[in-house]
C-alpha cells in the first residue's frame, strides 16, 4: 500500500510575500513529491509496505543498510510537518499553555525566538532547526540533512526546513532573511500547540 503525500494544508500563493508561489511549486510538488516517490519504489514489496511511515523512520534510523528508505521516509515526514508548521498569517507569539511554558524553558519568546533563529542560521548545509519536547523541557535543535527528532525521543512541536532548495529562488544566499520573515509571519502555532498539548 503506497504512502500518499498529504495535500497541501493552504494555496500555493498563500505564504506570499514571505515564500512564492513558485518555491512552494518546486518544494512541495518536485522535492517533496521526489522523496514520497523514491520512498514508495525502496519498499515496495518489502516488510516495510506494511509499516506506518514513523515505524519504518524509526526502524531505519540506525540501519546503514537501509540508508535510502530511512532518508526519503524521513525527508517525507519532516516535508509534511513543514507545511503543518507554517500558515499564511502566521507569526507573532503563541498563547496559553504553550506560551508560559516558552517563558519558563527559554526565558523569554524573544529568547525563544533568537535561539531558534540561531539553529536556523547555523545549521550547515542542508537540515532543520525544530522547537521540540524533550523529556518534559521545550528545546531548540538542529538535524542535518534528513535526521529528524521523532528517532531521538523528542516530540517536535514546530520545524524550519533550512535545505537552500527551501529559500533560494526568493533569497538566494540570504538564509538570515529567510529565517526571519518564517519565524515573524508565517510560525503556525496553533498547530505548535496542538501538538504540546497532545505530549505534555
Ligand atoms: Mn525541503
Amino acid at each position: 500500500m503506497a504512502y500518499q503525500q498529504p495535500a497541501l494544508p493552504y494555496a500555493e500563493n498563500a505564504l506570499e510575500p514571505h515564500i512564492s508561489a513558485n518555491t512552494i511549486g518546486f518544494h512541495y510538488g518536485k522535492h517533496h513529491a521526489t522523496y514520497v516517490k523514491n520512498y514508495n519504489g525502496l519498499v515496495e514489496g518489502t516488510p516495510f509496505d506494511a509499516q506506518s511511515l514513523e515505524e519504518v523512520i524509526r526502524a531505519t534510523a540506525a540501519d546503514a543498510a537501509k540508508v535510502g528508505v530511512f532518508n526519503n521516509g524521513a525527508q517525507a515526514w519532516n516535508h509534511t510537518f513543514y507545511w503543518n508548521s507554517l500558515t499564511p498569517n502566521g507569526g507573532g507569539v503563541p498563547t496559553g499553555d504553550l506560551a508560559t511554558k516558552i517563558d519558563a524553558d527559554f526565558g523569554s519568546f524573544d529568547k525563544f525566538r533568537e535561539e531558534l533563529k540561531n539553529a536556523a542560521v547555523t545549521q550547515f548545509g542542508s537540515g532543520w532547526a525544530w522547537l521540540v519536547l524533550d523529556n518534559g523541557t521545550l528545546k531548540v535543535v538542529k538535524t542535518g540533512n534528513a535526521q529528524t527528532p521523532i528517532t531521538s525521543g523528542q516530540t517536535p512541536l514546530l520545524c524550519i526546513d533550512v535545505w537552500e532548495h527551501a529559500y533560494y529562488l526568493d533569497y538566494q544566499n540570504r538564509r538570515p532573511d529567510h529565517v526571519s520573515a518564517v519565524i515573524d509571519n508565517l510560525l503556525n502555532w496553533n498547530f505548535a500547540t496542538e501538538n504540546y498539548l497532545a505530549a505534555k
